[in-house]
């Protein structure tokens, strides 16, 4: 399987792995039409007092008791596992050896759903969590950078996976832009662990 490995103990350049062919274009597909049957909801979040929707469809599965909440406002109750879902998990982990106990979806309906520069460093997940990110659909562009850094793009395609490795979340910051192209809907699956608590 073809890897750009931007990670490496003695030039450590980005703490992440891209895998562009993670999943065969059928699985892809397959995976993509499963997911937008999930249970997706828009949540609000509240941001400097004021709260908003959040600009894109959330959903969440995962393991019993695995509550998840970010920014201090938005709260995700897992569903049980589905199937399609919980065999991707093991795939990744057989790949990377991490262990992942919830999968948190975004959908990006079109160009103006977002997410903004922010680190996955919620206590929920314990120090140095590894998450690992599988893209489906629309091609988006996934811009990372150290904290106060020069970012790096990424454009995450159908079927890729990307993994931002332990420290990743401490050392940097992410986020999929807004886009004045014409984009269709696309998902994005990020399996994280989970050590109780929320
Ligand atoms: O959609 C993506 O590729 C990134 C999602 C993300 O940053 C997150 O869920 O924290």
């Amino acid at each position: 399987m073809q890897q750009l490995t931007l990670f490496s103990e003695s030039t450590p350049v980005l703490p992440v792995s891209y895998y562009p062919d993670f999943l065969t274009q059928e699985l892809a597909n397959e995976l993509y039409q499963h997911c937008l049957k999930l249970e997706w909801q828009q949540n609000q979040i509240r941001i400097a007092g004021k709260t908003m929707p959040v600009p894109r469809l959330e959903c969440i599965y995962g393991d019993a008791g695995c509550d998840y909440l970010y920014s201090n406002s938005v709260f995700l109750k897992p569903l049980t596992w589905t199937e399609p879902l919980s065999n991707l998990r093991d795939r990744i982990t057989a790949l990377t050896s991490y262990k992942f106990r919830i999968v948190i979806g975004n959908q990006y309906r079109t160009g103006m759903d977002s997410i903004g520069w922010h680190a996955d460093n919620e206590q929920s997940m314990g120090i140095n969590p590894a998450i690992a990110s599988v893209s489906l659909g629309s091609c988006r562009k996934f811009q990372i950078k150290p904290r106060n850094g020069k970012a790096t793009d990424f454009w995450l395609e159908h079927g890729s996976l990307l993994v931002m490795h332990p420290g990743c979340q401490s050392t940097h910051l992410h986020q999929v832009p807004k886009t004045n192209k014409v984009v269709s809907t696309r998902i994005n699956l990020t399996f994280r662990p989970h050590i109780g608590g929320r």
